[in-house]
This record gives structure tokens, sequence and C-alpha cells, in this order.
């Protein structure tokens, strides 16, 4: 149980974030809607009691749905802002498939609405509206999950391949540092970052990294976020949260299928195939823990981070390769444990990795996001001293610090910006 003080303080947050149509990350920072922050939001809302405003949280999330059936990573309400790169630099408006009068962005993000609707829904005490609402999101949901199993997967791995840093939710995490470097940034037009502006630059992505991500929207841009775009993208790599993500939504997808009289099997297929990939390409036996995959180098990424536990979230692992990621890693002191120099679960990145900065964004911060999927697949596994250690954790950081976007794993310090919407929102739902 969340203590009142604490409740009280994220559900300001989540009000003051409150934007009515969708629930801003940060009215400063991220003043439009994000894909992933709102299903966390969502989440927030209902364990308020509010599922009216969770609902409408979704609502405005798929409103941003393209033809193809892509949802966007940021759907640009309240557009103009100073948030950089805005709807001028997207450009929705080349792409046939997207929206006639709502600019959004022209890449995705971790594909957690489906699971996100299936929970609201099952928790919602009025079950009339949860069956309405159901009804209502589904064909949205198939359309999207279509979409990354199609157009996301031209080489039919059975994987959604991500052909931005952004997609993954973790932007400059070490992860990416190999791929990035290998993508051309040619000669950019001049442009002026925003998000240094409220956040000390030593937290955020480097410059390099910016001219690189802004380099890969022109390409996807140039190919009007077509396709063609995707393929010849100099940045594809198939991720383990993003996928992993993807089957927990799609075994939600085929629970609500099966609810509403739909037919669930090419879902089956889908889940299938996801979970077949998991053991084929993204596990390495020698490692003892799952990774990434660069399509473009053709080989696992060797970079150990926090997404790989989200195996154990979707269920993906076998029990013995969770325990050999949980023995070797997450309890190994230089890897993600405590060890006097850190002193909270859970690192983004493991310690012993060379790119880590545990100050800086996704090079090894705690996020209460991945803490709190991770907690949740323990949990799933039996690790359930492991999965409280967490929760103390997590909540001893806010306690200590507030809700912040991410926390030094040393000394508890909130870092990035401050009254950060998810943080406050998974907190209150941390039991769902
Ligand atoms: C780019 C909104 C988003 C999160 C991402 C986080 C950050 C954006 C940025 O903020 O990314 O999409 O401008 O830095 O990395 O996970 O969804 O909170």
């Amino acid at each position: 149980m969340i203590q009142k003080d604490l409740r009280q303080a994220a559900e300001e947050v989540l009000r003051r974030n409150d934007r009515g149509t969708f629930t801003a990350p940060s009215p400063r920072q991220y003043p439009h809607l994000w894909l992933w922050d709102a299903g966390f939001a969502a989440l927030g809302w209902a364990a308020l009691g509010d599922y009216e405003r969770a609902y409408r949280e979704i609502r405005a999330a798929l409103r941003g749905q393209w033809r193809n059936g892509m949802l966007p990573h940021v759907v640009f309400y309240d557009w103009p802002s100073a948030y950089f790169p805005g709807a001028d630099v997207w450009r929705s408006d080349l792409a046939s498939e997207a929206p006639a009068e709502l600019p959004t962005s022209g890449i995705t993000q971790p594909p957690v609405l489906a699971f996100v609707v299936e929970i609201l829904t099952r928790y919602d005490p009025d079950r009339g509206r949860a069956a309405a609402f159901r009804r209502e999101a589904f064909p949205a949901l198939y359309a999207y999950h279509r979409w990354l199993h199609t157009a996301r997967d031209p080489e039919g791995m059975g994987l959604s391949v991500l052909v931005h840093p952004w997609e993954s939710g973790m932007d400059n995490s070490p992860l990416w540092d190999a791929a990035l470097a290998r993508v051309p940034v040619g000669d950019l037009p001049p442009y002026r970052r925003a998000d240094a502006h409220w956040v000390p630059e030593e937290q955020r992505p480097r410059s390099a990294d910016y001219d690189r991500f802004l380099a890969l929207i022109l390409h996807l841009r140039s190919h009007r976020y077509g396709e063609s775009g995707v393929q010849t993208s100099s940045f594809r790599v198939y991720d383990i949260l993003f996928n992993a993500l993807r089957y927990r939504s799609e075994e939600a997808l085929w629970t609500m299928a099966a609810e509403l009289g739909e037919p669930t099997g090419e879902i089956e297929g889908w889940l299938a195939r996801g979970r077949a990939a998991f053991q084929a390409y993204l596990w390495d036996p020698a490692r003892g823990f799952f990774l990434d995959w660069d399509a473009v180098a053709k080989a696992r990424i060797p970079v150990i981070a926090a997404g790989g536990f989200l195996a154990l979230y979707a269920g993906l692992a076998t029990p013995e390769q969770a325990h050999e990621m949980v023995a070797r890693y997450l309890t190994n002191p230089e890897a993600f444990a405590p060890d006097g120099g850190t002193r909270y679960l859970v690192p983004t990145v493991s310690k012993a990795e060379p790119g880590w900065e545990p100050r800086r964004y996704w090079r090894g911060p705690i996020w209460i996001n991945l803490n709190a999927l991770i907690a949740h697949g323990l949990r799933r596994y039996g690790f359930v001293d492991l999965a409280e250690q967490i929760r103390a954790d997590t909540f001893a950081l806010v306690a200590r610090s507030g809700f912040w976007e991410y926390y030094d794993p040393r000394t508890g310090e909130g870092l990035g910006i401050g009254d950060f919407t998810w943080s406050a929102a998974l907190l209150l739902a941390w039991d769902l």
C-alpha cells in the first residue's frame, strides 16, 4: 500500500500535468503526448479511480493513428511549443498515411497500449463501461500490431525492427552507441535543442547523439515515412524491451479478442513467432542474458542493459534463463546490485559496461517505469523478495527526492525534469 502523503503528492503531479485531452509527461520539457507515457499515465488515472480520464488518455493517443496502423510516438497536441524536434521538423503532412488535422511524429514507441487497455478494463468497476471501451479500442490496437508485424518486420524475423533510438524509449542507451556511430550525419540544417534549457546538459544526450537523431528523422522524412525509408535506414535494431512489451500487449490483445468474439488465429501466430524469435535470436547462451540484435551489423549487441529483464515481464524467459539473469546480473554488485557505490536497484545499464554513466539519461540512472516492469516480471518468476526490494527502493527514491524523471543510483538524487508524469502514475499503479 502506498503511504497517504506520497499518494497525495503523486495525484498532485498528475493533476498539474493534466492538459484535459492528454497528460503531458512534463509541461515544460515534454508539452505534447508521448505514446508510452500516455499508457503509464492512464494506469495512474485508473489507480486514482478515474477510469473516464484513463480512457480519455488512450483515446488521445489513438487519435494520432496513421492509416497504415502506426501509432506515432508524439502527437503534437498544444503545438506550437519550444520542443525540439517539433511538428515543423517531423512534417507528418508529407506522409499520405498521417492524420490530416493533427501533426504527429513519424516513428513509434514501445507498444504498451494494448496491455494497458486490458488492465484498465479488467479493474474498472463499471463493467458495462469497460466492455464498451474494449470494443471501442480493439480495432485500432489490432491495426497497430498488424503494422508492427508487417511494415516493421521486413525480414520476417517474428520481431519488430526499430529505425530510431527514440522508438526504444531509451534514447541514448549504450545499446545504440555502435549502431549510431554508423549513421551518416551529412549536412544537417542548423538546429537548436530545447531540452538542455531545463535540465543540466550533463544529464542529457550528447550533441553528437542529437545530430544522429536528427539525421535519422531527415532520412525517414525524405521517404515520406514509407517502408522504403525503413528498409534503407542506417539504424535498424531489434530491441528486447520493445519486443517484450509487444508480446505482452499481444497476449492482452488475444484475451480481448477472445472475449469480444473476434478471430484469435492471427494473434496466436504473432505470439508463437515472437516467442520463438526471442530464443532463436536474442538469448545469448555465453553471456546468459537477452541481447538486442543489430540488423545492419547482423550481430547481437554485446551490452548488458536493464531492458533485457523485460523478457521476464513478458514471460519469454525459461525458468533457467530467468535464474541465470538474476544470479549473474541483477543480484551481482558488479552489474546491477548495490555495491556501496550504488545504493538502489535497478540502474538502466550494468555498471560493468564501459558506457555506464550514472547521471546521464538512459546510460545508467534509475527509471521508475523500468523498475515497475522489472518488479512485475520478477514476481511472475517467483523472485518475490527481489521484487519487493525494487519496490522498496523505488518508493525510497521518491520519498527522498520527489517525482523525478530519473535518479542517480549512487545517491538517490533526482535527475532530468521534476514532477514527471509516469514517475507519479506508476507509483500509484505499482500493484496493478
Ligand atoms: C524523445 C517523454 C519521452 C519519453 C522517452 C524519453 C524522452 C524524448 C526526448 O522523453 O524522449 O522521444 O525529447 O528526449 O527518452 O522515453 O517517452 O517523456
